[in-house]
C-alpha cells in the first residue's frame, strides 16, 4: 500500500525517518493517513445568508468570522454605509486553524420581500443553489477530477423577521423550494428587539408552523451510543445552547 509518504527535507535524519515511518506505515495507521490527506488537502465549506430584506444578512456575515471579507470596500460614511445588497455576492477566504485548512465560501444573497409580488422572488437563489450542483457535476464527469472545488452551499442561514407572528408566506416559500438542496438553519434575526420570553414564544410558533408545512431544516446529529461520556455532555450542552438562542 502506497503511503503517499515524502520527505520534506533531504536533511531529515534516519531517526525522523523512522518517527515518520512509524506514523503513517502499515495499516494500523490508517486513520493518521486519511486524516494526514484531508488536512493537507483542505476542506470547502460554503454558508448562505438568505432573508427578507434588511435582516442584517451582510451585518452577520461581516462580523461572524473576525475576517475582513470586503477588503476592496473603501470606508464610506454612515449615510452611504447603509447599502442594500443587489446582487449575489460570493466571497473566499482561506482560514487556516491548527494546520487545518479551510476554504470558506459566502454566499450574500439580496433580500427580498419589498416588491409588491413576491411570487418567486427567491428564483435566483434557487437557480444559484441548482448551477452549483450543476457544475460539481460536470466536473465530476470531466477529465480533470482531483482538483475540483466544491461550491455546492452546504448551509444557509435563512434569517426570520423578529417583528411577525411567525412565519411569513415568503419564508414558508423560500425554504420550501431549498429544503431538499440544502441544509437550512432558520433563525430570528434581530433577537436582541425582543426580551426572552418573546423570544421564546415566537421560536416555538415557528417550530410548529415548520412542522405544519412539512419543511425540513437542519437537525443536528444525535451522538453516537459508543461516544465517550465527556463527548455526550458536550454535545447535549450545545443542543442546550442552541434551544436557548435565536437558532430554531
Ligand atoms: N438591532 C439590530 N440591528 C441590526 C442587526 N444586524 C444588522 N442590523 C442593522 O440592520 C440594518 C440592515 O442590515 P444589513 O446587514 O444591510 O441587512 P441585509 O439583510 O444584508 O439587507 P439586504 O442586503 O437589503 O438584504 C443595518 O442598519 C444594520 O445596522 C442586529 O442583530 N440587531
Ligand atoms: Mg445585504
Amino acid at each position: 500500500m502506497s503511503t503517499g509518504l515524502r520527505y520534506k527535507s533531504k536533511l531529515a535524519t534516519p531517526e525522523d525517518k523512522q518517527d515518520i515511518d512509524k506514523q503513517y506505515v502499515g495499516f494500523a495507521t490508517l486513520p493518521n493517513q486519511v486524516h494526514r490527506k484531508s488536512v493537507k488537502k483542505g476542506f470547502d465549506f460554503t454558508l448562505m445568508v438568505a432573508g427578507e430584506s434588511g435582516l442584517g444578512k451582510s451585518t452577520l456575515v461581516h462580523s461572524l468570522f473576525l475576517t475582513d471579507l470586503y477588503k476592496d470596500r473603501k470606508l464610506l460614511s454612515a449615510e452611504e454605509r447603509i447599502n442594500q445588497t443587489v446582487e449575489i455576492l460570493k466571497h473566499t477566504v482561506d482560514i487556516e486553524e491548527k494546520g487545518v485548512k479551510l476554504k470558506l465560501t459566502i454566499v450574500d444573497t439580496p433580500g427580498f420581500g419589498d416588491a409588491v409580488n413576491n411570487s418567486e422572488c427567491w428564483k435566483p437563489i434557487t437557480d444559484y443553489v441548482d448551477q452549483q450542483f450543476e457544475q460539481y457535476f460536470r466536473d465530476e464527469s470531466g477529465l480533470n477530477r482531483k482538483n475540483i472545488q466544491d461550491n455546492r452551499v452546504h448551509c444557509c442561514l435563512y434569517f426570520i423577521s423578529p417583528f411577525g407572528h411567525g412565519l411569513r408566506p415568503v419564508d414558508v416559500g423560500f425554504m420550501k423550494a431549498l429544503h431538499e438542496k440544502v441544509n437550512i438553519v432558520p433563525l430570528i434575526a434581530k433577537a436582541d428587539c425582543l426580551v426572552p420570553s418573546e423570544i421564546r414564544k415566537l421560536k416555538d410558533r415557528i417550530r410548529e408552523e415548520i412542522d405544519k408545512f412539512g419543511i425540513h431544516v437542519y437537525q443536528f446529529p444525535e451522538c453516537d451510543s459508543d461516544e465517550d461520556e465527556d463527548f455526550k455532555q458536550q454535545d447535549r450542552e450545545l443542543k442546550w445552547r442552541i434551544r436557548r438562542t435565536a437558532t430554531l
